[in-house]
């Protein structure tokens, strides 16, 4: 059997992205705010309905500049533990301290009121994780938020082109990572209504300059700029996406039409989604399954086992988090994208109810 990743990258057509690539090239401007990355920005508005689009060069700095630019002063910020180990890099390395509240043992998202239990004086803001693509109970936590005066912000790198996702809260934070089912190789967006917001995003997106052709900076300021090539991959892709959904929904369907057996849940989206995760949760855990699979050249994954909180340096605490601990002892992620078909995803079902069965 060929080897399966999780996250084998989606690419457009070979010719229109090198013909993207020539026409960067003869423009001879390959960075710093050009006209792909604006092209880029401005489908990306239209996809998701929003009104402003700052493409980054990372999912990581687009979750860094937002903490900057909603909350000035320093403090706690509440967000799951189980997520990528980056969402709570980002903050961390901004001076933010993570706090991690338990998830809802179903959706995998944050517990709205676990959330609020972890509030206290030093609380600035909360930092929601659309895992798998499932909005992070948005309404609930947006309620929470009022209430104590926070800011709210999620993390939306799972989740680009999920129902109902790219204006929640302050602003949302993609990646476009290459393991993402739509990629720039590397790269991200922060998508936000707020045009005050937006414009200081740019301007910490680019060393703090104004961008007002005065060359003087406003503050504080990073590079988090995405270059014109990655902008012209994304392009090229963008106009690929409902084909890479559409056979992510294929795959989707065909591994929850197999993999029926007592000891597998199949994690299902609420709304329309990219199913570009295919999680399974093993009852009494997902450890030797997973182990099985590698040695069938079939690379499922374990996210997020350890859980950020069990992890230096966020280990110190010895916070307790009993669902996200049980969840992320059962979670399997399996392969899917391009690169993976029908037949393929038949093939894996097979080899995991055989394990299940003892075989
Ligand atoms: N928030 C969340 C919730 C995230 O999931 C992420 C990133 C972020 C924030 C941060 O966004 P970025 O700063 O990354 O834009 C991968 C990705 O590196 C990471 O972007 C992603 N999440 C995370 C969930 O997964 P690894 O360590 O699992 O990647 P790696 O290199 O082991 O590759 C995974 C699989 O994909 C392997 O089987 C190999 C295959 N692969 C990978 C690459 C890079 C390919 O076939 N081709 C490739 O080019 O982190």
């Amino acid at each position: 059997m060929k080897t399966l990743h999780v996250g084998r990258p989606n690419m457009a057509a070979q010719f229109s992205l090198l013909e993207a690539f020539e026409s960067v090239l003869a423009s001879q401007w390959l960075t710093n705010d050009g006209p792909w990355v604006r092209r880029l920005e401005g489908e990306i508005c239209d996809e998701l309905g929003v009104g402003y689009c700052v493409a980054v060069a990372n999912g990581t700095l687009g979750l860094e500049i937002a903490a900057r630019a909603l909350m000035p002063e320093l403090g706690e910020v509440i967000m799951p533990s189980f997520t990528f180990v980056a969402t709570a890099h980002a903050l961390a390395w901004q001076g933010y301290k993570p706090v991690f509240a338990d998830i809802n043992p179903k959706t995998h998202v944050l517990d709205p009121q676990d959330v609020e239990a972890k509030i206290t004086e030093r609380t600035v803001g909360i930092l929601g994780v659309h895992l798998w693509g499932t909005p992070c109970a948005p309404l609930a936590l947006s309620e929470v938020a009022e209430r104590y005066q926070l800011k709210l912000f999620f993390d939306a790198a799972h989740a680009f082109r999920c129902q109902g996702i790219g204006s929640l809260g302050e602003c949302e934070v993609f990646s476009f990572h290459a393991t993402k089912f739509f990629n720039t190789v590397e790269g991200g967006a922060v998508t936000t209504n707020d045009k005050v917001l937006a414009q200081k995003l740019r301007e910490l997106r680019n060393f703090g300059f104004r961008g007002d052709g005065t060359h003087k900076v406003s503050g504080l300021g990073i590079n988090a700029k995405m270059s014109e090539l990655h902008a012209a991959v994304g392009v090229t892709n963008l106009a690929q996406i409902d084909k890479f959904i559409q056979w992510n929904f294929g795959n989707y369907l065909c591994y929850r039409r197999r993999l029926i057996h007592p000891d597998i849940r199949v994690y299902e989206l609420p709304g329309l989604g990219n199913f570009q995760y295919i999680v399974i949760e093993i009852a009494g855990g997902a450890d030797a399954l997973a182990k099985a699979l590698q040695a069938e050249d079939v690379l499922a994954r374990r996210y997020f086992s350890p859980p950020c909180h069990a992890m230096p340096p966020y280990d110190q605490e010895g916070d307790a988090l009993p669902v996200t601990e049980a969840v992320a002892e059962r979670v399997l992620v399996l392969p899917t994208g391009m690169a993976v078909t029908q037949q393929d995803v038949s093939e894996v079902c097979r080899l995991i109810l055989r394990r299940l069965a003892g075989e």
